[in-house]
């Protein structure tokens, strides 16, 4: 790693010179730092005869939310990049394109998705997307299932599970989502006017026991490749296309921890409307449509899951009659335990959600961030007796109406 440095513009468009078939010799280029995330630096380059654009995306040594205070391997970048390309072999239309990887300088460079939004900021403006559900629900059966036992060489799994450990980023998971937001943890960033529902989470014992179990799950359940970190900041959208980016947490572990992350981050701006809508029947619209939402995402990926099972399936142990419906109820209420941890953690735990914390108003705010946690703490107490999504959906709707 010895000639890591991170880039300043001018020396992303040196960068960008130099990689074979993107831009013309001696064009005009023009670069923008554009990283908003908590982690990476992020730079557009731009083809001023062309408009023709790309992403740099490079891995700090640290943590940019927190700071040099906290050291983050930039082997990352490497789990990143190699994600992406799996990911593309299975879905192609559903993530950017990689054009090259540097591992000295921890950096990937993909395609550009401009014209895309990010879906956390197209949710905050009350957009819809018809398509969505249906583009992640395949995303994410095509990904889970064929790095999987169920679809992949079970001898080649283990091998590239090898290349798959990520402990750095997964130990941020095991801290911000199971373990700190259930204690008085330094690491915890909880608003004065929510700090009673904060001290209820640490005095739970009944839901520690299900963090426990879920955290176990997290830790030893090496069930499929997962991208680790799905949140709607993570995906690129437009009507008609959908875009996964930033795999850095990838590693193998419990495929529910997936699906929960999406349907945690709709549900998150489900409780975010308190402070969005400007009235009672605009608020119940967009509400509708999330909830829905959140049902079809879950029919979506079971229905080509199931497909996927029934057809491409490895293994002929497991096409014993009843060990598929075994497999998929475990795994939705899985989910839904998932789902709850993932909104606590953006209530009460140290990095939050734009969807509640740019609400202005306080009040309307507070409102936002107590439905979450009521939505989030009765998934993960409830998550192991759940039979359908239609539980799910109820649960989230009556945490509405009290
Ligand atoms: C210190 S990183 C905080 C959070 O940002 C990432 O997107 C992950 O969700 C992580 O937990
Ligand atoms: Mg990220």
């Amino acid at each position: 790693m010895s000639n890591y440095h991170p880039l300043t513009e001018a020396q992303a468009i040196a960068y960008a010179r130099q990689i074979p078939q993107l831009f013309q010799p001696g064009s005009e280029l023009s670069s923008q730092e554009i990283g908003d995330g908590n982690l990476n630096l992020v730079f557009r380059i731009t083809e001023a005869g062309t408009g023709k654009s790309i992403i740099i995306k490079q891995a700090l040594p640290y943590a940019k939310v927190v700071g040099e205070s906290w050291p983050l391997t930039l082997d990352r970048a490497r789990i990143e990049s190699e994600a992406l390309m799996i990911e593309e072999a299975l879905c192609p239309d559903l993530v950017p394109h990689v054009y090259a990887y540097d591992a000295d300088l921890a950096l990937t460079v993909m395609e550009d998705l401009s014209d895309h939004v990010i879906m956390r900021r197209g949710l905050i403006e009350r957009n819809q997307y018809p398509l969505f559900a249906e583009h992640i629900g395949r995303f994410l059966a095509h990904t889970l299932f064929f790095t999987s036992d169920l679809g992949k060489n079970q001898q080649e799994k283990k091998l590239q599970q090898g290349r798959f450990i990520n402990p750095e980023l997964c130990k941020i998971t095991e801290d911000l989502i199971f373990d700190d937001p259930y204690r008085n943890s330094d690491n915890n960033n909880i608003e004065a006017h929510i700090r009673d529902a904060a001290e209820a989470l640490w005095n739970d014992s009944e839901l520690h026991l299900e963090v426990a179990i879920l955290r176990n799950k997290f830790l030893t359940q090496s069930q499929a490749l997962l991208h680790g970190d799905l949140h709607t900041g993570s995906i690129f959208i437009k009507p008609d296309s959908t875009k996964v980016i930033d795999p850095e947490f990838a590693y193998y572990g419990p495929m529910g921890f997936d699906i929960g992350a999406v349907l945690a981050n709709l549900l998150l701006n489900y409780a975010s409307q308190e402070g969005w809508s400007q009235d009672e029947e605009s608020r119940s619209a967009y509400r509708a449509y999330l909830i829905q939402t959140v049902k079809d995402v879950w029919t979506h990926f079971e229905a080509n899951f199931r497909a996927l099972w029934n057809e491409r399936g490895v293994d002929r142990v497991f096409a014993t009659p009843g060990y598929q419906d075994y497999f998929v109820a475990n795994l939705l209420r899985d989910t839904v335990g998932f789902t709850g941890a993932k909104m606590v953690r953006r209530v009460v735990g140290l990095a939050h959600v734009a969807d509640i914390d740019k609400i202005e108003d306080a009040a309307a705010r507070e409102r936002a961030q107590r439905l979450a946690l009521r939505i989030g703490t009765i998934a993960i107490r409830t998550n192991r007796q759940v039979n359908s999504i239609d539980e799910l959906i109820a649960l989230a709707t009556q945490a509405v109406e009290r």
